[in-house]
């Protein structure tokens, strides 16, 4: 006999429940999830967790979500640091988890797909996620595998990268490992993430070899694939004094494309002059990967040419798709692409979207603002900060082109707290208001 039509369906309710279960215990969700968020934010870095604690006030904990496949937050500018044995990797790092603000969905997958025409994201578990305004801060990719002889090169010692939690330790265990020869530093021939870090290294290693003594069996050479060596003339001018006072050799336009590990040569090219290369054998080598956009982005409608998000640079809203906004590393804005440059943006983005919400234009504008603490040794910073017109924009009234002392502190024991819980928890949107008053009653 047929069964009732309820017990029909209950027990069908039952089984349904049971599936689901099942799928959730294994950490898979069915292809055929849907989800819905007000404010879905990608990325949870330090973009994408700034801007989940401020949409968390504007939107409500219950209507946002971040995406993020990774456990692990890291504070990378300190891995400058780590790098040269001042502070360890493992205080770089906390949990996603503790991050997150509290309320607000994490969505621990990947994105694999981003639909802006049809308002939704997929991730790589097969779940389609709706949006009504959508937050891209998914970083950018390093691309070690472009050099050849990577990454597998890395398995060798005397090699090493702070550009990757993977890496880094090995740049302080080649340094300590130095004995005599050529510590070579290199800078790719694409956009990077704090264009500065891949010379400071060379300042603290400089420094270190001093310290132990090594200094004069060892040839410091800065291989860089730009035609200058800090963009911008009033921080350059310092640099190259550095440069020549501590007797390091800077070559231009040469840009690293293989690395023999086994044999501790590395091969460069001549940007200058196509076809022409050169070895040079090295003690100890840093490499800065070649980088690029976000293969998300790029592959969506949202990337522009070279597939950065394409975004007005003033609003940070996207040119084309008026509920997409996006902060960081991932964007096309024309500025070195750094966690400063993050927290300036990041006022600027709320402001932008509280605006929007309300139907009207936004009116504040982004105006470039970047910073790079130049480490110059163990206990002195040149602090760069400049604008979209590569003018010097500085916080305080001092000249900060000169190697101080107090920057050194300000970036190694103050910078760290201003990340966790200033601009992660949306409560830091960069220097501007403090430059402000402490220029008051100058020109
Ligand atoms: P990130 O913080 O890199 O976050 C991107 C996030 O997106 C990551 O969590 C990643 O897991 C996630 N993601 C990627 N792909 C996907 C996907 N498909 N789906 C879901 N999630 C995804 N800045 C400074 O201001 N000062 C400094 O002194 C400084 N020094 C630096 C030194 C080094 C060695 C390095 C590496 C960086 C330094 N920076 C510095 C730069 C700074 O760390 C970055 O500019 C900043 O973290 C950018 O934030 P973001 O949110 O755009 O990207
Ligand atoms: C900054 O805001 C920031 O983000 C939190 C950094 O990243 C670690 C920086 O390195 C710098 C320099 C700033 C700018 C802050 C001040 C106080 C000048």
């Amino acid at each position: 006999p047929k069964l009732p039509i309820h017990t029909r369906s209950s027990s069908r309710l039952l089984f349904a429940a049971k599936f689901l279960k099942q799928r959730e215990s294994t950490g898979f969700s069915p292809a055929f999830a849907k989800q819905h968020y007000k404010m879905l934010v990608l990325g949870g870095g330090s973009g994408g967790i700034a801007m989940s604690a401020r949409m968390k006030r504007m939107f409500g904990a219950e209507n946002v979500a971040v995406v993020e496949p990774s456990e692990m937050h890291y504070y990378q500018p300190i891995w400058t640091l780590v790098g040269a044995g001042a502070k360890t990797v493992a205080s770089s790092g906390r949990s996603t988890a503790s991050v997150m603000p509290s309320g607000v969905k994490w969505v621990k997958s990947k994105v694999q797909e981003i639909n802006p025409e049809k308002n939704t994201v997929r991730t790589d578990d097969g779940t389609e996620i709706s949006y009504e305004y959508l937050i891209v801060a998914l970083g950018l990719q390093l691309h070690y595998e472009k050099i050849k002889g990577l990454p597998e090169g890395f398995e060798h010692p005397n090699i090493g990268s702070n550009y990757s939690v993977q890496t880094v330790e090995k740049t302080w265990k080649a340094l300590q490992n130095f004995k005599e020869g050529n510590a070579v530093f290199t800078f790719p021939n694409t956009p990077v993430k704090c264009p500065g870090a891949p010379q400071k290294i060379m300042y603290l290693s400089d420094a270190y070899l001093r310290k132990t003594g090594k200094r004069s069996k060892a040839n410091l050479i800065y291989n860089t694939s730009l035609p200058v060596l800090f963009a911008i003339k009033k921080y350059a001018d310092a640099l190259w004094d550095v440069v020549k006072e501590r007797d390091l050799q800077v070559n231009l336009r040469q840009n690293l494309i293989e690395v023999r590990a086994d044999k501790r040569e590395a091969v460069f090219e001549n940007l200058d002059k196509p076809g022409e290369t050169k070895v040079i054998e090295y003690e100890m080598l840093h490499v800065t990967p070649p980088m690029g956009p976000n293969s998300a982005v790029k592959g969506s409608p949202l990337g522009d040419e070279a597939g950065w998000l394409d975004l007005d640079k003033e609003s940070l809203q996207h040119k084309r798709y008026p509920n997409v906004f996006g902060i960081g590393d991932c964007t096309n804005l024309p500025t070195p692409r750094t966690a400063a440059a993050v927290a300036a943006e990041s006022g600027i983005l709320n402001r932008t979207i509280s605006k929007i919400l309300k139907n009207e234009k936004p009116d504040k504008k982004y105006d470039g603002y970047t910073s790079c603490p130049l480490v110059t040794s163990y206990n002195t910073v040149i602090l760069a900060e400049f604008d979209y017109t590569g003018q010097p924009l500085e916080t305080f009234p001092i000249n900060q082109a000169k190697e101080r002392r107090i920057m050194y502190h300000m970036k190694a024991d103050f910078m760290p707290h201003l990340y966790w819980h200033g601009l992660l928890r949306g409560l830091w949107g960069g220097p501007e208001p403090y430059r402000k008053l402490l220029h008051l009653g100058m020109k």
